[in-house]
């Protein structure tokens, strides 16, 4: 299993020449905003500070860089903000492109919250990914807000809403530690290529 130390920021990109290039394989967050990126980062790192967690969705606009000893992690800004300009907006998606154009990155953590149906931006993401040959595993953030028997009957919209199976999904929880384990273990096949 990776075993993870000491994660340290690196560098926040506004642009693509602010982009790095690793050895390391370049893994992405990607997700709404507000749904968990920055707080997932922390829980993998077991850190409370390494990415900002905000409470006000739209926070993060920047893409923050994370040494992960043997990858990098990217926290990508949240989509789907409304309360946003169009001209932030379209900086927002140039900067995105970019990333996914020339920011090497080599697979994908998509984020949905596993109380909410995906939305319309949700499945884009993931339709994107997919059309693009971009490897990604889809994680459910927030697992503690709900029961487990709710998070069963959640699993089954979400991965309806995806078209995958259930068990394409990992449900996960930043403050509980849930599912971070598998999370791992996927993170692992990236780093290790048998
Ligand atoms: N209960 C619970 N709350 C969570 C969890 N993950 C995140 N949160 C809360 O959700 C809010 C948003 O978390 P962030 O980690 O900042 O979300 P983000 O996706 O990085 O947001 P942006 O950077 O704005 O796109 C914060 O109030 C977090 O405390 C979780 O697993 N469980
Ligand atoms: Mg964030």
């Amino acid at each position: 299993m990776v075993k993870i130390t000491n994660a340290k920021f690196i560098t926040s990109a506004a642009s693509k020449s602010q982009f790095i290039t690793s050895e390391k394989p370049i893994i992405a967050v990607s997700g709404k905003s507000n749904v968990g990126k920055s707080s997932f980062i922390n829980a993998l790192a077991g850190q409370k500070k390494l990415a900002r967690v905000s409470q006000d969705p739209g926070r993060t606009r920047l893409i923050n860089y994370f040494d992960f000893g043997s990858f990098i992690l990217a926290d990508l800004p949240g989509y789907g903000y409304a309360k946003v300009s169009k001209a932030e907006k379209a900086k927002w998606a140039q900067l995105l492109d970019d990333f996914f154009n020339e920011g090497g990155v080599k697979h994908v953590i998509s984020l949905c919250d596993v109380r909410h149906e995906p939305t319309e931006d949700d499945r884009l993401m993931v339709n994107f990914l997919y059309a693009r040959l971009i490897p990604f595993n889809i994680v459910a953030t927030k697992a503690d807000k709900l029961s487990r028997a709710q998070q069963d009957k959640a699993l089954t919209v979400i991965a309806a809403a995806f078209k995958c199976g259930r068990g394409d999904i990992i449900v996960t929880s930043s403050q509980t530690g849930q599912g971070l384990d598998k999370v791992l273990e996927e993170l692992e096949k990236v780093i290790q290529p048998e």
